[in-house]
């Protein structure tokens, strides 16, 4: 690995990620900058944030050129656009750039898997986490899950397994990051204003395969048009998903089980009602791309069974909580989206009575009303959207739709109006800011009530 002692760099950005990436260079012996561009960003703030063992000069909102002018290499963000000026800058002088994915993987050990995906990613991840400690010790899930890879690099062991969850910002600033196994879950349009075109995010996506030989393995959904071309040209071998057909390897889904095929014999691996405990088509793919990746980073099958008949969903994410009176409560808080919100109801299999409504990004609700599909027997709306997803929910003939002015009030409306047989899931296609400060609050709220029912 490249030697960081007394080089000079450069951290963009004071976040989750520039704070992994402090620490380490802190401990390869580096010469640290932590510097933030954020409109708001505050040398006091920041020092406030950076633990105190940890050495480094904090630079906010502008550069000095005398500064600049000293750097040995950068590393950004994934949340700093690598056509940004000043990235672009350092790139057109020859200074290295690298990304924190990148600096964490070449500083760790051990077997790794590496996920990607516009959907699923987490949930998949999370499994895929708790089907390694099955096999592995120590196992580290890290990456866009919210635990940046620069964190626990250094405690990583070659005996061990990683398993990291990959935005495409963080495949941006690759070049030797290699897994062990790769998947791209699906890729949908998403992040287009980072990223421009779908090609180029497609593009950004498959580079997680980019270093992968034919002996190694990318798991592909064969579902989706954009992984399904990708197959022709990835460069491991590829294991393929589908919740639709029989693809030439890989697992699939039909009559209420997951198989798997090796081209030529079929066999049953499980059952989808009574041996895992996530709902929806979405988790019935992510189970079979979890399974892969487990199989491609050497766990037996019984190994890999185990660990999906004991996962539960990932908080917040079409998470069962509890059945009330005959009612199944579920709260998909973290659908602060329409596409997020869309996998909530298409998860639903009972007529459902839906919160939706918060934050207003500018969303428009058309695709997520017609996911309806006949299942929203009433809609319960709430915070700033509520009127604007209402306006659109009856332009698309769906009338069934009351507004409530607190969280409270939205809840006993779903209560008085479930009867047993019914679902109540909070999904709102919407971001909570307004009502709540961050969504895992509002999911929090959610289940509270459900459990002192
Ligand atoms: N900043 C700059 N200049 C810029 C942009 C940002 O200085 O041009 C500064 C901001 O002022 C801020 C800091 O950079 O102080 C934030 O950096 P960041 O946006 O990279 O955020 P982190 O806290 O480091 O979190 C990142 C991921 N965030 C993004 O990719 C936007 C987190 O994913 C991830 O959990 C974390 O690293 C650990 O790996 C979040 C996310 O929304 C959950 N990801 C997107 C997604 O899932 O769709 C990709």
């Amino acid at each position: 690995m490249y030697d960081f002692t007394n080089k000079k760099v450069l951290i963009i950005g004071s976040g989750k990620s520039g704070l992994g990436a402090l620490k380490l260079l802190n401990a390869l012996g580096a010469r640290c900058i932590l510097f933030d561009g954020g409109e708001n960003a505050d040398v006091t703030e920041i020092k406030g944030r950076v633990p105190e063992e940890l050495k480094c000069e904090i630079i906010v909102k502008e550069l000095p050129s005398e500064v600049s002018d000293s750097i040995d290499v950068v590393v950004p963000s994934p949340g700093v656009p690598t056509d940004l000026g000043i990235v672009k800058e350092f790139a057109d002088k020859g200074t290295p750039i690298w990304g924190e994915l990148e600096l964490g993987y070449l500083a760790s050990k051990g077997k790794l898997a590496a996920i990607t995906g516009t959907n699923g990613k987490t949930t998949t991840t999370s499994l895929v986490g708790e089907i390694l400690k099955k096999e592995y010790k120590p196992v580290f899930v890290v990456g866009n899950i919210g635990n940046p890879l620069t964190l626990e690099a250094l405690d990583t062991k070659e005996e061990g397994a990683i398993v990291a969850e990959v935005s495409s910002f963080q495949l941006e600033t690759i070049n030797e990051f290699h897994p062990t196994v790769s998947a791209i879950l699906n890729v949908t349009p998403d992040h287009l204003n980072r990223h421009h075109t779908m090609e180029c995010y497609n593009k950004v996506k498959c580079d997680i395969a980019m270093n992968q030989t034919k002996d190694e393995i990318c798991v592909l959904n064969y579902d989706n048009s954009y992984t399904r071309e990708f197959g022709d040209k990835c460069p491991a071998s590829v294991v393929w998903f589908s919740s639709s057909a029989k693809p030439p390897k890989g697992y699939f889904f039909k009559d209420e089980y997951i198989f798997y095929t090796d081209g030529e014999k079929e066999e049953q691996i499980l059952n989808v009602n009574t041996d895992m405990n996530l709902v929806g088509v979405c988790n019935i793919e992510n189970v079979m791309a979890a399974i892969a990746i487990g199989r491609g980073m050497g766990v037996s099958m019984d190994k890999i069974l185990e660990a999906v008949k004991e996962f539960k969903a990932v908080e917040h994410r079409i998470e069962y909580v509890a059945t009330k009176n005959g009612v199944d409560y579920y709260n998909d808080s973290k659908g602060t989206n329409p596409d997020a919100a869309i996998q909530g109801i298409k998860a639903m299999s009972k007529p459902t009575i839906l919160i939706g409504g918060g934050y207003d990004k500018g969303n428009t609700y058309d695709e997520w009303i017609e996911a309806f599909d006949g299942k929203v027997k009433k809609l319960v709306l709430i915070g700033q959207t509520r009127e604007a997803i209402a306006k659109c929910a009856a332009s698309h003939g769906f009338t069934d739709y009351c507004f409530a002015d607190s969280f409270k009030e939205c809840f006993d409306i779903c209560v008085a109006n479930a009867r047993s047989g019914d679902a109540v899931l909070l999904s709102p296609a919407c971001a909570s800011w307004g009502m709540f400060p961050n969504y895992e609050e509002r999911g929090r709220q959610f289940k509270e009530m459900v459990n002192d029912l």
